[in-house]
């Protein structure tokens, strides 16, 4: 079969095209209404993403932006306060659309490794005032995207849930890759996840889904984050079609999500040689290398225009980080191709 998708692309896991086998479920699946709770395909994803993390319910939802803001718009209201990581994805890359379309204000935790301490947020909890905003949501990112695929641990995110709850917030997690961070430590995504009151994960990145995510949480819950979808315009008809593919994600690509975390760390241990470039490998968990480019050397810039030369696509990710994605659609000798064209770029 012919693919589209360009061969070197590590910008991103979003890049992945669905497998022959979901392009086969999609052409065969059943579908109704959805809108109408008739979609028997999309029900069956459903129950089974629900099943997946261990909660009561589940909702497809367009993308993991739009899963995302579901949530905050389910669990707060207007001028409520959102802690979060100060840079969570959710506050760096979703357009502002929890301010512009959910009137709530953000307020930013300084974290390590994407991680907050309990007592960090002890912190930011500050009490009963009338001048302050009401806190009511506090998000935590599970891998985190911009700290590098760095991971939270079960533990971590007990303890920190337990003292957001303790103080009356629910919490929510941004799991984009909650699947690679459960399997880069060994755990259960459903271990990972029992403390938050809601999770989203996406299909759609590593899992090689084409379209979609899930939100996850309590049936109350998913009942009215469902409304909220509708406001958004994310109630899709014979939505089966994409379920589909969501379910063959969900049987038959978690597993393999430890060789794209095998894979990015041999390229992180690759690159520690290479002149002007610093990786943190303690950092690289899952699937995503970040790299650090010598301002002697030259911008990232100038490093992902070089890489471009040679068909290999990388993500500039700030003045002088580059970031490396693996995923099931770069295999072991475009690992080999990407090595040897940053050692000849980085000689000169
Ligand atoms: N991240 C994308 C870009 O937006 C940066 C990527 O290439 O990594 N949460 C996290 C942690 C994410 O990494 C992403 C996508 C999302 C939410 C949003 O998902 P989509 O792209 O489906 O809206």
């Amino acid at each position: 079969m012919e693919h589209f998708y360009k061969k070197f692309d590590f910008r991103s896991d979003t890049v992945t095209v669905p497998t022959q086998e979901m392009r086969e479920a999609m052409y065969k699946a059943e579908v109704g209404d959805d809108v109408l709770g008739e979609d028997p395909t999309m029900q069956h994803l459903e129950r089974l993403a629900a099943e997946k993390v261990g909660k009561e319910a589940a909702l497809f939802v367009t993308s993991g932006t739009q899963g995302n803001l579901v949530a905050v718009l389910t669990h707060t209201k207007r001028g409520d306060e959102v802690l979060m990581e100060s840079e969570a994805h959710i506050y760096y890359y979703e357009v502002g659309g929890m301010s512009a379309l959910g009137g709530v204000i953000p307020h930013l935790i300084q974290g390590s490794a994407g991680v907050i301490t309990p007592e960090a947020l002890r912190k930011a909890l500050r009490g009963e005032n009338i001048h302050f905003p009401t806190p009511s949501l506090l998000c935590i990112e599970n891998s985190h995207n911009r700290a590098g695929g760095t991971i939270w641990t079960p533990k971590q995110v007990k303890v920190v849930a337990a003292v957001a709850q303790e103080r009356g917030l629910h919490v929510h997690m941004d799991g984009a890759r909650v699947f690679n961070a459960a399997i880069a430590q060994n755990c259960t995504v459903s271990e990972l996840v029992a403390p938050v009151d809601s999770v989203m994960f996406c299909l759609s990145k590593g899992l090689g889904a084409p379209v979609g995510s899930i939100l996850a949480g309590s049936s109350e819950f998913i009942k009215r984050a469902r409304k909220y979808r509708k406001m958004l315009g994310g109630g899709m008809r014979q939505a089966g079609v994409l379920a589909a593919a969501g379910i063959v994600a969900l049987e038959s690509m978690i597993e393999r999500l430890a060789d794209d975390h095998t894979l990015a760390l041999r390229i992180g241990q690759a690159l520690v040689n290479i002149p002007h470039l610093s990786i943190d490998l303690e950092r690289l968990k899952t699937n995503i290398v970040l790299v650090e480019v010598d301002p002697a050397w030259g911008t990232a810039e100038k490093l992902v225009q070089a890489l471009e030369k040679d068909e290999i696509l990388a993500a500039d990710f700030g003045p002088q980080t580059v970031r490396l994605v693996t995923h099931k659609d770069v295999g072991e000798l475009d690992a080999a191709k990407l090595v040897d064209t940053l050692k000849r770029i980085m000689a000169v």
